[in-house]
């Protein structure tokens, strides 16, 4: 049994890739991805999600409070796995309990960077959650929102990378692997769900280990 959980700063997305994970189990997708398999889902809890007043909201309709959680059952190996989504407003004390609490219990790790916004203020976040494992695995989400050229996206790509690796690497924290992903169910952007929903997969079947 795996534990994973998907940390960063907020509104990178997390909630929204948990979401669509499950979308992906529910609609039968996943078993159709390269190196998918069938799983069901056993529980989703997503009350720790709490809707925001419209002023205050602009875009944004809702704001995870509480860890939200699901659980699913792998069926090729009979193995039940959970994912935790923490929300990533840290300056809420509740909501930064929750942020421990996940990066305590979590096995694995994804953290998730939104590529629509600065990357300074996203490093904030991580800058005081201690409990990370040797190992990491880092979402570059809101692929769709870049701006430019492909050769330019490719380059903001590509140093972001790097600027990730070297942060990380300063407090011995390996970068696993990147994934360039969406989290929203848009047009055209099917093969970056694909990707999203292949990511955590692949981080659930190589880590949970041979069958006991
Ligand atoms: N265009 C685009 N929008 C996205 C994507 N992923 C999430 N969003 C939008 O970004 C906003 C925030 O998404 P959430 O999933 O709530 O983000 P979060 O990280 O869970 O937020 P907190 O838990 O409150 O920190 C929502 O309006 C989503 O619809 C994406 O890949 N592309
Ligand atoms: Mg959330």
């Amino acid at each position: 049994m795996v534990n994973l959980g998907l940390l960063g700063a907020v509104s990178v997305g997390k909630t929204t890739l948990l979401r669509l994970f499950v979308s992906y189990i529910n609609k039968q997708k996943l078993e159709k991805l390269e190196n998918g398999r069938k799983c069901v889902i056993v529980k989703t809890d997503f009350s720790g999600e709490a809707t925001l007043p419209q002023e205050a909201s602009e875009k944004k309709e809702t704001k995870t409070i509480h860890p939200n959680r699901v659980v699913f059952r792998d069926e090729s190996e009979n193995k039940a796995h959970t994912i935790f989504a923490p929300g990533g407003d840290k300056q809420r004390a509740v909501v930064k309990m929750g942020i421990i609490t996940i990066s305590r219990i979590s096995s694995h790790i994804v953290v998730i960077f939104a590529m629509d916004r600065s990357i300074e203020e996203q490093f904030q976040f991580f800058q005081d959650v201690r409990f990370f494992p040797k190992k990491i695995y880092v979402s570059l989400n809101k692929c769709d929102l870049m701006k430019g050229t492909a050769p330019q996206k490719e380059k903001t790509i590509n140093k972001w990378k790097e600027q990730i690796s070297n942060y990380f690497a300063k407090r011995r924290i390996e970068i696993a692997g990147f994934f360039q992903t969406v989290g929203e169910n848009l047009e055209g952007m099917e093969e970056f769900n694909d990707n999203a929903a292949a990511m955590i997969l692949k981080i659930i079947t190589t880590s949970s280990g041979p069958k006991k």
